[in-house]
């Protein structure tokens, strides 16, 4: 059966994705809709070589719609996703609206698809970016010898923050190009040529809730709640593609060559990991858009007796976000 698919956030940066990863993957759909806000309705956006209409999400009646892939903030899942789901539809959510609750699956399409299946809310979260490419580079770790704790600091990119960082950063580096002192609007800091250790808003604990995204999808995505997640999550002066330099503890002693083996067989990833210069993935080399999970100077802890560093790099807005929801998307569709 061909299904009818709804975009919300059609005009976003994850949004536009999900439209053009829709197409490149033939998604079997009747018909695909584009929804946002009253602003952008009348609007066209690009669905494959074709331009479709942007309807307005607020007046838009969802009865027949199969299958909503929503990105466009948590308040309008809130809002918008029981509406279709009261309507039929199964929800595919970007935001982090739901992704907590125990009645909601938080599914990655290499790590745990089985998860999809089971969803009394008929919502199925889409995980974070930075711990999306993060479990599908460590679950072949997980199978093979267990994990019991993961040091990681991320290095992410504007687009994380929606078009309006990448905006940002490109008006930041043309006006200091030019002499002049940019504002910061989006990012808390100036973004051009600098360094930001704040991603989401500071929690009590004086983590960033970017930073706990990573210790509680982690150990939802995995199943495993003892796997113990120390994050520092930091935004850097790049358009796409997060970088994480992760440092995983394994229960059983797992050697590079071991590791370089597991990843080197595993779905989503691809190793490129030569010990020479420009031997391991970059964002712009290697990520910017493209599907895989890049790993790349794997090597052993010299300080720790079962400890493995890799550098892990992948597209935030493809796999990180509008990939991995389509693929759920195919895992649904493929239910029948
Ligand atoms: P719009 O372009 O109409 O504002 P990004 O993360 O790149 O900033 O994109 C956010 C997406 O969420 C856009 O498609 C945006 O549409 C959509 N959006 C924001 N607010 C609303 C709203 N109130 N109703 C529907 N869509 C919204
Ligand atoms: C960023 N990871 O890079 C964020 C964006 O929970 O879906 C995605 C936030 C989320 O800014």
């Amino acid at each position: 059966k061909k299904l009818k698919v709804a975009v919300v956030g059609a005009t976003g940066a994850v949004g536009e994705t999900m439209l053009s990863i829709l197409a490149e993957r033939k998604f079997p759909s009747s018909e695909v809709v584009a929804l946002a806000s009253a602003r952008s309705a009348g609007t066209e956006v690009k669905y494959g070589i074709d331009d479709i209409d942007v309807l307005d999400l607020a007046t838009f009646d969802p009865t027949g719609v199969d299958i909503a892939l929503f990105s466009a903030g948590g308040a309008i899942s809130k809002e918008y996703a029981p509406k279709f789901v009261a309507a039929g539809a199964v929800v595919i959510d970007n935001s982090s609206a739901f992704r907590y609750d125990g009645d909601v699956p938080l599914v990655v399409s290499e790590v745990n698809p089985e998860a999809a299946r089971n969803r009394p809310r008929g919502i199925i979260a889409n995980p974070n970016c930075s711990t999306m490419q993060m479990v599908v580079a460590l679950k072949p770790l997980y199978d093979a010898a267990g994990i019991s704790r993961i040091n990681v600091a991320t290095y992410q990119s504007t687009s994380g923050a929606g078009k309006s960082g990448m905006e940002e950063l490109g008006r930041q580096t043309a006006e200091l190009l030019n002499f002049q002192t940019p504002e910061p609007k989006k990012f808390q800091a100036q973004i051009a040529f600098n360094l930001i250790p704040q991603i989401d808003d500071f929690l009590d604990n004086g983590y960033t809730k970017e930073e706990m995204k990573l210790v509680w999808e982690t150990r939802k995505i995995l199943g495993d709640d003892t796997i113990q997640v120390n994050p520092t999550a930091v935004r850097v002066p790049v358009f796409y593609g997060h970088s994480e330099a992760v440092n995983v503890e394994t229960r059983k002693k797992l050697s590079a060559e071991d590791v370089r083996a597991l990843l080197e067989n595993a779905p989503g990833v691809e190793v490129v990991d030569e010990r020479k210069p420009g031997g391991y993935p970059t964002p712009v080399t290697h990520a910017s858009g493209n599907d895989p999970v890049y790993v790349g100077r794997i090597r052993e802890d010299e300080s720790h007796p079962s400890a493995i560093n890799m550098w892990i790099v992948s597209d935030n807005i493809r796999k990180g976000a509008a990939l991995n929801a389509v693929q759920i998307a195919e895992l649904v569709a493929s239910e029948g």
